[in-house]
């Protein structure tokens, strides 16, 4: 994406913003904005006019004041492990109703950072939306409980990106999407009015469900600043396998009978040999098996009893290639690595082309078949990594070689996703990088039910222009 100037902002904005959350959390020097404006796929980016770091939700909405008054675009940003363009000012800014450029301001919420005591009865904790996993691993475990949600990017994803983007992760197959974990929320909208509903009921069916409608949301509709969220129990007896298999059908018949025989399941994912060369190449690991084979599936249990036998004696039913099996923590880490290392040692070899789609899980081999073949239609010299949480349906289709303005392969990507009864997004969103595709999968009736929504909560298009829908 060509990066562009973005548009200044006015002073008494600048005024205004530095009062409400300190002169030394609004960012206007280009190097300090820097690693704001681009995002972890490095294929999306632009220029901020700001970057403000709000540390309450007081200095939230004094910040979206400030800039709805002014018509200045807030970009909302936690972590910044998107990868659909969503949480990074726009390349090309969005403009005012006289086609004006308007001013782009990521609102980072990295400094709200509130870490709450676990609620042992209720088995929940509120914290900060600018709290990454990582630390509320470690805080919950401390008290004896777990997180729902895990995913290789634990130590930079922060809770409000992670609802902002219903984040999945490795243990959906067990606990859900981040929408399941969620059990109130605080979050500042537009106009710098909050929504807040903190108490944390299981059962709250008291009028329309805010905190469901804004996971998945995208910073679109408000600036979440506080979640609670339900708790796991842990289960500390770790086992994990991974099976060679024939192809990604396979992989998947396996994910599913297991998810139906083995009761200590929480992830099943898939790679391909060539994903896992690579990874082996870039973090120095071992190969797992003597041989090559064209599919990889992990299977990991967890228990609060040692799962080895039930996962040995489950996997013995099934008829892969081969298998090998870990249950302690440094074998289990390295065969994790051969799917988690997979982000890094793409990125390391080139700017991706990345797609997240669902697949019906049925259909997962005739789809891994035919995308690969449509790739190669249109961009035959490119390298294609398939992988993903096959217990879900989600593929991760990562393509290297095509220009990162060149949209050929992430269009045949999706269509087929569409044509296979999937969806183009599966956990990283529209952001701006699919907003082309939003209608053709959802249809124009809930195109537009999404768009009355949005101007119901952010009739000034406020907050993140050109997200989902172009600006
Ligand atoms: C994962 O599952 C993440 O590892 C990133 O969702 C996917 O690198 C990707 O395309
Ligand atoms: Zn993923």
């Amino acid at each position: 994406m060509t990066r562009t100037d973005g548009a200044a902002l006015p002073e008494p904005l600048i005024a205004a913003l530095r009062a409400a959350v300190g002169p030394s959390h609004v960012l206007l020097d280009h190097d300090l904005r820097a690693t704001y404006e681009t995002d972890w796929s490095r294929r999306f980016h632009g220029v901020a006019a700001a970057v403000v770091r709000p540390g309450s939700v007081d200095e939230v909405t004094a910040v979206l004041r400030g800039c709805a008054d002014a018509g200045v675009a807030v970009v909302p940003q936690g972590g910044n492990t998107g990868l659909v363009g969503g949480s990074v000012p726009r390349s090309a800014a969005p403009r005012d109703a006289r086609g004006s450029p308007r001013p782009q301001v990521v609102l980072s919420t990295l400094r709200l950072r509130e870490m709450g005591d676990v609620d042992q009865v209720a088995g929940e904790v509120t914290v900060g939306a600018g709290v990454t996993l990582g630390t509320l691993q470690e805080h919950v475990r401390g008290a004896g409980w777990e997180v729902g949600i895990d995913m290789g990017s634990r130590d930079s994803a922060t809770v409000g990106g992670m609802v902002a983007t219903n984040a999945g992760g490795v243990n959906v197959v067990r606990h859900g999407t981040m929408r399941q974990q969620i059990v109130g929320i605080e979050a500042a909208l537009a106009s710098g009015a909050v929504v807040r509903r903190l108490p944390g009921l299981i059962k709250d069916n008291t009028g329309y469900a805010l905190a469901s409608l804004l996971a998945g949301s995208e910073g679109t509709l408000a600036v979440v600043t506080r979640v609670r969220l339900r708790l796991v129990p842990p289960l500390p007896r770790r086992a994990v396998a991974v099976l060679a298999v024939d192809d990604a059908g396979q992989a998947a018949a396996f994910a599913a009978r297991l998810r139906r025989g083995l009761a200590s399941l929480t992830a099943a994912e898939l790679f391909d040999d060539d994903g896992m060369r690579l990874v082996m190449a870039h973090t120095r690991g071992e190969a797992p098996f003597r041989d090559r084979h064209p599919r990889y599936l992990l299977i990991e249990c967890g228990a609060a009893t040692d799962p080895t036998e039930e996962l040995v004696s489950a996997i013995a039913g099934l008829d892969s290639r081969d298998a090998v099996v870990a249950s302690d923590e440094g074998g289990r880490h390295r065969l994790w690595n051969l799917r988690e290392g997979h982000t890094e040692s793409i990125n390391a070899a080139g700017v991706p082309h990345k797609l997240d789609v669902s697949v019906p899980i049925g259909r997962i081999g005739e789809y891994d078949v035919a995308v690969r073949e449509a790739i190669r239609r249109v961009a035959p010299a490119a390298r294609t990594f398939i992988y993903g949480h096959v217990g879900d349906g989600n593929l991760h289709v990562n393509v290297l070689g095509p220009d990162p303005d060149d949209e050929a392969v992430d269009d045949a990507i999706l269509a087929l996703a569409i044509e296979f009864g999937g969806a183009v997004s599966a956990e990283h969103g529209i952001g701006v990088a699919k907003v082309r595709w939003l209608a053709a999968d959802r249809g124009e009736a809930d195109v537009a039910t999404m768009r009355a929504i949005k101007r119901a909560l952010d009739p000034g298009n406020v907050l993140n222009p050109g997200v989902l829908f172009s600006a």
